[in-house]
């Protein structure tokens, strides 16, 4: 590597290069320097937020350096590289999983204390990065973590929005959202103002002769963007490995034509433009598994892609090596279909600007991507109208058809005469508009494509992309069951059971070796053990109680079974199933004598989850758990045995507490359409049960843990379409455990029934297409089969402990190397710690 600074100064350097520090008395120090003149404050008036923000940064200072060592590393090392592209990370907060990973909790929480303050109370001062959705944002953040982990080079690519997930408000019982500002102070963030790249739109394309007298396609563009790098430091769990997430930010390009605007007086102009170029990275889409095609979006995504792909092909030039050997250096992992543009770009760097032959230059692009998909919803798969790519990137339209002739051109080899599976796997769609399916375009860009767990790889491989097992075969498809990180999903959200796992476990071994959880099975019986065990759990509820009293002011009892839905609000997630099966449990409880009454089991029915702003749907069903709340938790004659709570603004910070507290956790999404769930796997890492459809990760989850430790119910995958048709040309007759609930809905006991009528003739109108009332008596019955073990604490305890025990299958460490082995053939660069 060169280095910029000559020899003979080299040495003044090295005398004099930051070591971080290296002992609590050197911690202290540096949160004090940072108080005093980063903050410009003092012992006088330092609260929480300044201890927060000078620990912060006294934790950052010691990552960057680690940060440059592992890229100076990477680079001598000249090896592969992966690249996840994602438009979203949903992060959380930082400085606990900083202090954790580089092992210096225990040494800060002294520091800190002997400075006056409690370590929890300033963690608790930082705002969530909160740059996602929900699971395939969290996915991003844990494989990142388990990437660093392991020692891979790998960098993240995304979008630095300046406002991430709104936040969440309850009023009255509705949804408010707010806008959610988090950059006011972000210590883990490094701007690199030198880092640029100039990114293009509009205008047209022209066709010249370039110097070796052939015909090029020149692309003059309408309107230049700038983007500006924004770098996250990732540290890995005890690892001196640090890699980076890169964020890019949009600003105007100060080109001539601004200059000129501004020489001729049109100052208000020149900044109009400056804000139109910086709306492209303001906002990020609150949107979970739904697409709706905005131009603003699709800008987004070319914004980034063109940039981290700027980036990705000078960070290789440097190497000096051929275009063939790209693929050898380079792989990208494109995170859903947001990214497929990325595909295009690299095809038309190469042949455009590069002059690559297009055979060559498709080679390399096909072995350069590969493409992971997260959903079958017919709703969440992208397609982008002609007009408007035509419109915005008229060069890459035309890239895409060439794309599209030649590769149906083979498919018309390979099947002769056969019209239709020509206009079936056609990249565009003949509608009106005319639409690129953007999910196609990834297929046939990449040389693997993935589902995210066993169920879901098989139905797209039998569904939606069949066609393609046929064109390119199998083997191009395949599985890489979703994971989650340990550290942060154990480690960090759940220490002191952490801890009572490490003392049975022969040390923290299972933070980095999942499958070292299988030494717990030994103890199961061990007394004093299953004590400790059930206080912890006792104790995180007393925690969450606290903060349901302190956030909602409904007091719950921590004795209570804590039944626990968060994820987004989604109609296939089920949310409306839970809440009417509240109400059936409330009038259940309602018709006994007050005897039967006494006899059962207290029960604190826990939602979350945000509603995107435009679903309606998913609002009424917040309207209704709140409205439900509202009746079940002042009635006198039921009061411990249900309560009904929804908590706000759920987020992975909110999750960090709740998870740990659960009993039993509800992922009851209609079979064959969750593809995977990643939660379900994290309620069950910290000791709580699982009630669930055959879907998902719920399968494989059976699968590890048995199906004596799991509450399964409802109908299968293969079952729902015809259920589906039978509603809607046979007969459909609602379930009558749920026409009753109807019935209380409409008698007004939760307010105006004309509030909840849209999900009550979902089902009963309008086809149920979720499958509500087809699974809602097995489902009333698996959660009364809930009671009868609950009541049984001492089998429940076995429950927990050994489904903990049997949960090393899904952590990210072991996702992240299957990607690498089937799929980046990338290997950890080696270490020394
Ligand atoms: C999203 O969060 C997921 C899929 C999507 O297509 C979009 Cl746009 C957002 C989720 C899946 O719903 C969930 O089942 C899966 O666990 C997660 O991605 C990560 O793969």
């Amino acid at each position: 590597i060169e280095a910029s600074i000559p020899e003979p100064q080299r040495e003044a350097w090295l005398r004099h290069q930051a070591g971080g520090f290296k002992d609590q008395d050197g911690f202290e120090r540096e949160v004090v320097r940072h108080v005093e003149t980063t903050l410009a404050r003092s012992l006088y008036n330092c609260d929480e937020s300044a201890a927060y923000s000078a620990t912060a940064l006294a934790f950052r200072d010691r990552l960057i350096l680690e940060w440059n060592r592992t890229q100076q590393r990477q680079t001598f090392a000249d090896s592969k590289r992966v690249y996840y592209l994602s438009l979203e990370f949903l992060m959380g907060r930082a400085l606990d999983n900083a202090m954790l990973n580089v092992g210096q909790k225990d040494l800060a929480k002294a520091g800190l204390s002997d400075l006056g303050f409690r370590i929890e109370d300033v963690i608790q001062q930082e705002h969530d990065a909160a740059l996602g959705n929900g699971g395939l944002g969290r996915l991003a953040a844990c494989f990142l973590d388990s990437l660093a982990s392991l020692n891979y080079p790998a960098w993240g690519y995304g979008l630095r929005y300046r406002y991430g997930i709104f936040k969440q408000e309850i009023i009255d019982g509705y949804q408010v959202e707010v806008p959610d500002y988090w950059l006011d102070f972000n210590p883990w963030e490094f701007p690199r103002h030198d880092v640029t790249v100039d990114i293009q739109f509009y205008g047209n394309v022209e066709k010249k002769t370039n110097d070796a007298g052939k015909t090029v396609c020149h692309w003059e563009a309408g309107e230049t963007v700038k983007a500006v790098a924004y770098d996250v430091p990732i540290p890995g769990y005890a690892t001196p490995t640090t890699n980076n997430l890169r964020l890019w930010s949009s600003k105007a390009a100060s080109g001539e034509f601004d200059f000129q605007k501004f020489n001729s007086g049109d100052y208000e102009s020149s900044v109009a433009d400056q804000q139109r170029a910086e709306t492209i990275s303001a906002v990020l889409y609150p949107n979970d598994n739904l697409d709706r095609g905005k131009e603003l979006r699709l800008k987004q995504q070319y914004f980034w892609v063109a940039a981290s792909l700027y980036d990705i092909v000078r960070r290789f030039k440097k190497t000096n090596r051929s275009w063939k050997e790209f693929p050898e250096q380079v792989a990208i992992q494109l995170n859903d279909t947001h990214p497929t543009l990325a595909i295009v770009e690299l095809q038309r760097i190469l042949i455009d600007l590069e002059g690559l032959e297009w055979d060559e230059a498709w080679n390399i692009v096909v072995n350069t991507f590969g493409y992971t998909n997260h959903t079958v919803l017919p709703e969440a798969l992208e397609k982008w109208s002609v007009p408007l790519i035509q419109h915005l990137l008229p060069r890459h339209l035309q890239i895409i058809y060439d794309i599209n002739l030649y590769f149906l051109q083979t498919v018309e080899r390979q099947f002769p005469d056969d019209r239709e599976i020509l206009r079936d796997v056609s990249i565009i769609e003949e509608s009106q508009p005319k639409m690129i399916r953007m999910a196609f375009l990834a297929i046939v860009g990449s040389h693997k494509v993935n589902g995210v767990a066993e169920l879901h790889s098989d139905l797209i491989k039998t569904t939606i992309f069949k066609d393609f097992v046929r064109i390119f075969g199998p083997d191009k498809f395949t599985n890489v069951t979703n994971g989650i990180t340990p550290r942060r999903w154990l480690h960090q959200a759940n220490p002191r059971l952490s801890e009572l796992i490490a003392s049975k476990t022969g040390g923290h071994g299972f933070l980095t070796d999942l499958t070292a959880l299988n030494k717990l099975e030994l103890h199961v019986n061990d007394k004093a053990f299953r004590k400790e065990w059930a206080e912890i759990k006792y104790a995180n509820k007393v925690r969450l109680a606290k903060h349901i009293k302190a956030t909602t002011g409904v007091t719950v009892n921590p004795a209570a079974l804590f039944d626990v839905q968060v994820k987004r609000i989604h109609e296939y997630k089920r949310q409306q199933m839970n809440i009417f099966g509240a109400i059936h449990r409330y009038l259940a409880l309602k018709a006994m004598t007050p005897e039967e009454r006494q006899k059962q089991l207290p029960r604190v029915s826990i939602f979350g989850g945000k509603a995107a702003p435009g679903y309606w749907m998913a609002k009424q069903i917040i309207h209704l758990i709140n409205s439900v709340g509202a009746v079940v938790n002042n009635d006198k004659e039921i009061g411990d045995l249900l309560k009904v709570v929804f908590l706000e603004d759920y987020n992975v910070s909110k999750a960090e507490m709740i998870i740990p507290a659960s009993d039993i956790s509800e992922h009851i999404s209609t079979a064959g359409t969750e593809a995977s769930g990643t939660s379900n796997m994290k309620f069950v890492l910290n000791g709580g049960l699982i009630i669930g459809t055959c879907d998902g990760a719920n399968i494989e989850i059976t699968r590890e843990i048995d199906e004596s430790n799991i509450f399964l119910f409802g109908h299968l995958s293969e079952e729902v379409e015809e259920l589906r048709h039978t509603h809607l040309y046979g007969e459909h007759v609602v379930d009558p455990k749920l026409a009753a609930v109807f019935a209380e809905i409409e008698k007004g006991t939760f307010g105006n029934p004309q509030d909840f009528a849209g999900m009550v003739s979902a089902v009963r109108e309008h086809g149920d297409y979720y499958l509500v009332s087809d699974d809602f008596s097995s489902y009333v019955d698996s959660h009364a089969a809930v009671d009868e073990a609950y009541r049984d604490q001492e089998g429940w305890v076995t429950k927990c402990i050994t489904s903990v025990a049997r949960m090393g299958f899904f952590s990210s460490d072991r996702c992240i190397n299957e990607y690498a082995e089937e799929i980046w053939n990338v290997e950890p660069l080696k270490v020394e710690a």
